[in-house]
């Protein structure tokens, strides 16, 4: 079979998020590139993910014209309800302590903004291709080959940019004696169900003795719930009932009582993973997003990391393209893996505080306990937690000088 073959500047794998959102700066910069995408344009838009975006992640919308639906639809919030069973609820308040709001705003209707955007720009994005494979990346040819409608193709660029997520191709590229892996798995999923009733005014987050509940919400007619539950559990074990009974038991009496139930529309269950992959470079491939590291969902870091990172590759990648600069793309990973273990270290301490684990003792329970009413008495860790929560700013090259001197 012959092959045919096309080139870019930068090949991207993945057409989540990551991929389209870098495709859509590199585009605002005067940079070609193609985006190719395992699954169909319907898949990747039916998948329901995250919901609540930092502040830097709004800004970043914002500064490329990504954000009219976003600021139309959108839910900007002061900050989330955390509550303890037993113990007084604490409004982690954003925008007292930081003077930032944060928003909820589905994934689903970004990638819909994003696939919007690329597409009325010409953008090239090809969708149901198969076989994807990296090569020859530490040269300064790099190619990538795929299949689409049974017919081989080859790639040519001059980077390639691995937003493939977490079981892609792109971080497996990269030989096992260079790639260090990092990681946690919890022993318990997340039960997640959406029903068109109405929301909560705010998220709140509970700890309960029988499990962490969240009220998240999508829009002013749409709800997302989740409770914590066993990895051994499938979604047949939970009839809505079964699932409303249980998160009503959850949380404090006031608040379930605010609660509207209703059928749900979807309902799917989510292990939790802590997991990092270092360096996030490998000669010419350079690895964005959930390619690169997974956090539980506890603290909603996921996709807003996935954001931060697009702005660190894609400032370097139009530096070097353009300006035949190379400081920003060469200091990419040490530079986005900052901002990763801090997230990482959020996510989990959020986890560690709000959920029951199996093989817990009594005095891991009280570290627990002693956790939160750290935060209901001091003004301190208020201000930290929503610090960290509504997200840190993105950093310049000298907090890397500063680390290092
Ligand atoms: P994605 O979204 O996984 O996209 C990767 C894309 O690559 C494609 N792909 C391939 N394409 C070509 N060839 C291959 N071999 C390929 N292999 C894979 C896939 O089809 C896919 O389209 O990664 P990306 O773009 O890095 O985006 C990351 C985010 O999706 C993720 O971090 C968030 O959804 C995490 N997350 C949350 N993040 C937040 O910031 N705030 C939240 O409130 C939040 N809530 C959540 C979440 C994730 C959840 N789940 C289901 C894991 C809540 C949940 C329940
Ligand atoms: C969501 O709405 O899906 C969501 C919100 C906050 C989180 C996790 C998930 O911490």
């Amino acid at each position: 079979m012959t092959q045919q073959s096309d080139r870019t500047q930068v090949a991207i794998i993945g057409g989540g998020p990551s991929g389209l959102l870098l495709s859509h700066i590199l585009s605002e910069n005067g940079i070609d590139s193609v985006v190719l995408e395992r699954q169909s344009k319907a898949y990747v838009l039916s998948r329901i993910r995250a919901g609540l975006l930092e502040a830097g992640t709004v800004q970043l919308l914002r500064d490329y014209g990504l954000a009219e639906r976003m600021d139309e639809n959108g839910k900007s919030k002061d900050g989330s309800w955390i509550t303890r069973q037993g113990l007084d609820s604490h409004f982690i308040d954003t925008h007292k302590w930081t003077g930032k709001r944060m928003m909820v705003y589905g994934q689903t209707e970004i990638t819909e903004d994003l696939y919007d955007a690329r597409e009325r720009a010409g953008g090239n994005i090809l969708n149901e291709v198969a076989d994807v494979a990296l090569h020859e990346v530490t040269s300064d040819k790099p190619h990538v080959t795929y299949t689409k409608d049974g017919q081989s193709y080859r790639l040519e660029c001059d980077y390639i940019a691995g937003c493939d997520g977490f079981h892609g191709v792109s971080r497996k590229t990269i030989p096992a004696d260079i790639l260090r892996c990092y990681e946690r798995a919890y022993p318990f999923g997340w039960l997640g169900i959406m029903a068109e009733v109405p929301p909560l005014p705010d998220l709140v987050y509970a700890y309960h003795e029988r499990g962490f509940a969240l009220a998240s919400q999508r829009n002013r007619l749409l709800s997302r719930y989740y409770i914590q539950c066993p990895l051994s559990d499938s979604v047949l074990d939970w009839s809505d009932d079964r699932f409303w009974e249980e998160l009503l038991a959850r949380f404090p009496a006031d608040v379930a009582a605010e609660i509207e139930t209703g059928p749900s529309i979807e309902k799917s269950i989510a292990p939790l993973r802590s997991f990092v992959a270092e360096p996030m470079q490998y000669g010419r491939l350079f690895l964005a997003g959930d390619a690169a590291h997974i956090v539980p969902p506890t603290g909603a870091k996921g996709l807003n990391l996935a954001a931060s990172d697009v702005h660190y590759l894609s400032r370097g990648l139009v530096e070097q393209i353009k300006s035949d600069r190379p400081t920003h793309l060469q200091r990419y990973s040490e530079l986005a893996l900052r901002r990763v273990w801090s997230s990482e270290n959020f996510s989990w301490r959020m986890t560690q505080m709000m959920h029951v684990f199996p093989d817990m003792n009594g005095f891991d329970s009280k570290i627990q306990h002693n956790s939160y009413e750290l935060l209901l008495q001091n003004e301190a860790h208020q201000r930290a937690l929503a610090e960290e929560y509504v997200g840190l700013p993105f950093e310049e090259l000298d907090a890397l000088t500063l680390t290092a001197a």
